[in-house]
């Protein structure tokens, strides 16, 4: 049987599913999702298999901070983020949703065809691409039919385009499918049972970086950062030790709240969605810190968020 394997990249404006469609795909809860737009901050690979008659693929999708332009320093890091797994990709899945109309995909062929100066003059080589249009559930099946009467007149643009939607899992097959015949021979890159590149160590960061997304609301989501500075792991039990950072001491006044209310309703959250990637039972410890880490590029890189990789 012949195999094939390829990186897929997952890019979108943000807020529009990107990564609550790989949780679902792999079945399981790692990436950060959230209500609130630019939650991801770093590319997170997803491995997926698919076989037919003829081939088996491994398919790699790529989670990417959704594409948007803002002057913070980690917004850049994002933005480069998003166009390095662009480039680095055999195919890309470009995600959009109803509401976006066909503003975004206009504005992703710009991009694709040799970069706009927004994107900070990244040139990028045009790769074939599917549109997975996203969140149908929204909408009645008369207004899809219409976008997607709009959508035809780039058809030769496109591979293929699924409407789509993560809460009914409408569509996995027909998208996994077109994904699979897309991919260029080779083999496999991983072992059949992984699902991610992540250490656990980022995923439990990111778990409590959405538990902090869930319970606080302004700037504090954004301002925030999550590091894990100690796994101790027993038969049954693990213990985790993390740090949160903030860039203020309101702010950290408010992560703890009124008798360390809020943090410990963080810390239920993101120990209970720990528990659920495993057997073990976790215990998860906080603390907050002050630290000005987003204007900072020397800081920014030893937070994991380094500009020239
Ligand atoms: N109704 C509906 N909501 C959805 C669907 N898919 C995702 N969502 C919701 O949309 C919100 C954004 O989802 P995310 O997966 O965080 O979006 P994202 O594209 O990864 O966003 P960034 O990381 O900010 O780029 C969450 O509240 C999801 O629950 C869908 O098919 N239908
Ligand atoms: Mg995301």
């Amino acid at each position: 049987m012949k195999t094939r394997c390829g990186y897929v990249a997952v890019i979108g404006k943000p807020n529009a599913g990107k990564s609550a469609f790989l949780n679902k795909i792999i079945g399981q809860n790692l990436a950060l999702v959230s209500h609130k737009a630019n939650a991801t901050r770093k590319k997170m690979n997803f491995i997926l298999p698919y076989k037919d008659k003829e081939a088996s693929s491994q398919i790699i999708f790529v989670d990417t901070p959704g594409l948007h332009h803002k002057e913070k320093l980690l917004n850049q890091f994002m933005l480069k983020e998003a166009l390095k797994a662009h480039q680095d990709s055999d195919l890309i899945l470009f995600f959009t949703t109803p509401k976006e109309g066909l503003d975004s995909y206009k504005e992703f062929l710009d991009l694709s065809c040799g970069g706009i100066e927004r994107f900070e003059n990244f040139t990028l080589t045009p790769k074939p691409h599917i549109i997975l249009l996203n969140k149908i559930d929204l909408i009645s099946q008369d207004d899809l039919l219409k976008l997607l009467a709009k959508f035809q007149k780039y058809q030769d643009k496109f591979l293929a385009i699924i409407p789509f939607s993560v809460k009914k899992e409408q569509g996995i097959d027909t998208l996994l499918k077109v994904i699979h015949q897309a991919l260029p021979e080779g083999a496999h890159l991983y072992d059949e049972d992984d699902l991610t590149t992540s250490s656990l160590r980022e995923i439990y960061a990111e778990l409590i970086r959405e538990s902090i997304f869930e319970n606080l609301s302004d700037e504090i989501p954004y301002e925030s950062d999550v590091h894990i500075e100690k796994v101790i792991e027993g038969r049954d039990l693990i213990k985790i030790f993390a740090k949160i950072y903030v860039q203020k001491t309101s702010q950290k006044a408010m992560v703890i709240g009124k008798q360390a209310t809020t943090i410990k309703r963080i810390g239920k959250m993101a120990r209970e969605k720990i528990q659920a990637l495993g057997d073990e039972k976790i215990y998860l410890e906080l603390n907050v810190f002050v630290q000005k880490w987003t204007k900072d590029k020397d800081i920014l890189k030893k937070f994991g968020y380094d500009f020239d990789l």
